[in-house]
């Protein structure tokens, strides 16, 4: 469903710096990136599964939780480092909350933003995921 991935921190006395590679710290062919910033403490974003998409979410600053659900098992994560993140499946349902002040959740993903690839809908996702 998900993978927690590390990234190498280079630091010295002026801070640090995390590069990401396609093919190396990214699985996939890298066909977009987002952010997501300005969240309030209360507000639940995602509620969705993707059809085929793939990802990797990254707090870059702050943290926030991600509920994810494959159906059978769910799991919450905290994304609390910007030289951490998880890689995220197809097929897997997504809520993002408890965004702290200050959190852009940065997301990479292996294709352009289709609508079509997403499933709004918990009982459809449920359904889909019988086929
Ligand atoms: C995901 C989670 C982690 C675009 O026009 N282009 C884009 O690349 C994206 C991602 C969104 N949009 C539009 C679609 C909506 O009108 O931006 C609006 C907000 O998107 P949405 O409500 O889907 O945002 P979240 O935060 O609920 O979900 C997003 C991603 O859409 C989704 O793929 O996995 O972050």
């Amino acid at each position: 469903m998900y993978k927690n991935v590390s990234f190498k921190e280079i630091t010295d006395q002026r801070g640090s710096l995390v590069a990401l590679e396609q093919g190396i710290e990214i699985p996939f062919d890298m066909k977009r990136v987002y952010f997501i910033y300005g969240v309030g403490g209360d507000d639940r974003r995602g509620l969705h599964a993707h059809r085929n998409l793939k990802q990797l979410m990254v707090c870059v600053s702050g943290n926030c939780k991600v509920l994810l659900d494959d159906g059978g098992e769910k799991v919450v994560v905290s994304l609390n480092s910007p030289s951490k993140g998880i890689t995220v499946n197809s097929m897997v349902w997504r809520e993002m909350y408890d965004f702290s002040e200050g959190c852009v959740l940065m997301v990479v993903a292996d294709d352009i933003y289709r609508e079509c690839d997403y499933i709004r809908d918990y009982e459809l996702f449920q359904e889909e995921l019988k086929k």
